[in-house]
């Protein structure tokens, strides 16, 4: 069954998930594409690491160019990190991306490990868009991109020796997430996730965070949260990696670029008032 010939109503199935592939659908920022533009690797995620200052002189035009280079290579470091994190992968093994948008990541995990990788997203248009870049990179027959919702993905237990999440559980409930992932996951295979979350000591959602919510139409989890649903489904966390001050370079470098949308400042608060973490968690099925 190609899993692109879903219908909407098997994938879709609330109104809330409706809403946000609704979202993603309709994504054509800048702040996404020309970035992407940069070298085909497509990123709806953030970046960590310093930026060169040294980007932000010079005349409009060179500085864009260059802000805009620095900022993509920011994302692909982010991932890159993620992928460190999934242990040793080898040819024959299997990696499912959750929420893999435009396929960035996947990309470049086939290029790390070059084994299989499937992606689920639910959105239509990225199944597409990600699919026909599979095509063009000569790579279709490992990378696979599937109209699927990630709670409920259709492929056979045990199958998954690897599984990332990057930037997309703030969209879904995680204990049905993880008993879905501990259900692929081979005995001793790895769940890498990145992440924003809140944070449990400053107390409830601040309103720097409801307003990223608001913004991206999702529901950003306390800390704990990931912790509870990992350990009631057999996930046993092995690296917890507080990436929080690694990424204020890349929100202080977009704050001052022209493909700024307004959502740095609230980051950037959070970030820096502590009520807001950027985490990556890796944990091993048992
Ligand atoms: N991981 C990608 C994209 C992150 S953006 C990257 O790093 O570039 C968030 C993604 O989560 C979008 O592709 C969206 O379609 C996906 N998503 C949200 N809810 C989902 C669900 N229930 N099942 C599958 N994908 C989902
Ligand atoms: C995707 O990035 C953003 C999310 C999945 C939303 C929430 C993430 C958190 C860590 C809270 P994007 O690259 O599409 O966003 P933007 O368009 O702002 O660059
Ligand atoms: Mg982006």
């Amino acid at each position: 069954m190609s899993a692109t010939t879903s219908s909407p109503s098997a994938v879709l199935r609330t109104a809330y998930q409706q809403s946000v592939a609704a979202y993603w659908n309709a994504e054509q920022d800048p702040v996404n594409l020309r970035l992407g533009d940069v070298d085909g690797f497509y990123h709806h995620h953030y970046g960590i690491g310093d930026y060169d200052p040294s980007v932000l002189d010079g005349p409009a035009d060179a500085r864009n160019d260059r802000v805009i280079r620095e900022m993509h290579r920011l994302e692909t470091a982010q991932a890159e990190l993620l992928l460190g994190h999934l242990g040793g992968i080898s040819s024959g093994d299997r990696l499912l991306d959750g929420g893999s948008g435009r396929g960035g990541t996947s990309f470049l995990a086939e290029q790390r490990f070059g084994c299989q990788v499937d992606g689920v997203t639910i959105s239509e248009s990225q199944v597409d868009f990600a699919n026909r870049q599979a095509a063009e990179r000569g790579v279709a027959d490992r990378v696979k991109f599937h109209f699927r919702n990630m709670l409920d993905t259709g492929f056979a237990t045990g199958s998954r020796h690897g599984i990332w999440t990057n930037e997309t559980t703030m969209y879904v409930d995680l204990s049905e997430l993880f008993a879905e992932f501990s259900r692929l996951l081979v005995h001793g295979g790895r769940y890498v996730c990145i992440t924003g979350c809140y944070n449990d000591v400053t107390g409830g959602r601040s309103k720097a965070v409801s307003r990223i919510d608001e913004h991206y139409t999702c529901n950003i989890h306390p800390r704990s949260a990931y912790f509870k649903a990992m350990a009631a489904n057999g996930l046993v966390p092995i690296d917890v990696v507080d990436l929080t001050a690694r990424t204020i370079p890349y929100w202080e470098l977009r704050a001052k670029s022209a493909l700024a949308t307004g959502i740095e400042e609230p980051f950037l608060t959070a970030y820096r008032e502590g009520s807001f973490h950027y985490l990556l968690i890796a944990a091993d099925r048992v």
